[in-house]
């Protein structure tokens, strides 16, 4: 899965063209300090998280799996005929599977994902599994305007599917200004399938990001790998620790990477000072109430259709279309 936080407000991705070295140097000299979180996917990183989603810490995945499983033909339903289904990020191909197994008649599906490698692995799978399906793969940043391609014939909806709470890795303004931006691209008739995940007891979010077999540490620090690997930074990773810990005022957990000592760290011409103690700021994994999300979604122009939700009220599937639609 690959993610890119939005490039506004604190994501360090200002100029679109601007490369790797720039927009970390740029987060690094913040303050506090601060990296986007869609560094984490590379290809070692993205290979952790499906170690994570394995995690029996991790409800996350397996909730929205198993709601998928219970309800996918109640969401098809809702989704309707001759849909074109677009979804952001290369996913997990078994919700997908999921969702397009039970779906009448659609007309295409078009993953979005800014890296080839996992575009062309949904392409292969979903391919295999629906060999009838058009596949329309758009590599492309999904947090910005998409070109989508014409489909093979009028679809009468266009539903852009989010799954797995990748909602929650952006601010609440940042969440409105993309979820407005889906708006726009799904059109008059369309509607959004979104997986949120829900407010909870605070000792299930934080083990959900602090796996007793420590997967999630080596996801977080795994980014500082990468930098080293690509930048030729030479980030100690034995000097820096994961830290996840649920903000109960913001409704969200925050992780960092803490320097454990004072250090100074090249990366490109910048030297970088860390105080003892001081942390990078990586990752927001916002938690909704089902009020929230829709108090949310109205900022946006949008309205709740419907939810579905696990019995133990762990995670939310949800359905989105224009507010004051006749959403037929
Ligand atoms: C893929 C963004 C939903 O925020 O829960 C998992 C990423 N980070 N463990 C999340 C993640 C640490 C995950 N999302």
């Amino acid at each position: 899965m690959n993610i890119r936080a939005l490039d506004l407000h604190d994501d360090g991705r200002t100029p679109p063209a601007s490369g790797l070295l720039e927009i970390v140097q740029r987060g690094l000299r913040a303050q506090p300090k601060r990296l986007p979180s869609w560094l984490f996917y590379d290809a070692q990183g993205s290979a952790l998280f499906e170690q994570i989603c394995e995690q029996p810490e991790y409800y996350l995945t397996r909730c929205e799996i198993a709601l998928m499983q219970v309800h996918a033909a109640s969401i098809a339903d809702r989704l309707g005929v001759d849909v074109r289904l677009v979804e952001y990020g290369s996913g997990s191909a078994t919700k997908t599977r999921l969702l397009l197994g039970h779906m009448a008649s659609p007309v295409s599906y078009v993953p979005v994902e800014i890296s080839p490698d996992p575009l062309h692995q949904s392409v292969r799978q979903l391919g295999d599994c629906f060999p009838q399906l058009p596949v329309q793969p758009l590599c492309a940043d999904f947090t910005r305007p998409l070109r989508l391609p014409i489909p093979p014939r009028a679809p009468r909806r266009t539903v852009i599917y989010f799954p797995g709470s990748t909602i929650g890795n952006f601010s609440a303004r940042e969440a409105v200004t993309l979820l407005r931006k889906m708006r726009g691209e799904m059109g008059e008739n369309g509607g959004i399938l979104i997986g949120v995940d829900l407010k909870k007891e605070v000792g299930s979010i934080e083990a959900a990001y602090n796996d007793a077999a420590g997967v999630t540490a080596a996801f977080t620090l795994n980014m500082l790998a990468r930098l080293n690997r690509e930048l030729g930074s030479d980030f100690d990773l034995a000097a820096f620790r994961h830290r996840a810990h649920y903000n109960a005022l913001a409704g969200r957990i925050e992780t960092s990477l803490v320097s454990q000592r004072a250090q100074k760290v090249q990366v490109g011409r910048a030297q970088v000072a860390f105080g003892e103690g001081e942390a990078i700021r990586v990752e927001i994994s916002c938690k909704y109430s089902p009020e929230d999300f829709a108090s949310l979604a109205a900022k946006a122009g949008l309205e709740v259709m419907r939810v579905w939700v696990d019995p133990e009220r762990m995670f939310s599937v949800q359905y989105l279309a224009r507010a004051g639609s006749v959403a037929r």
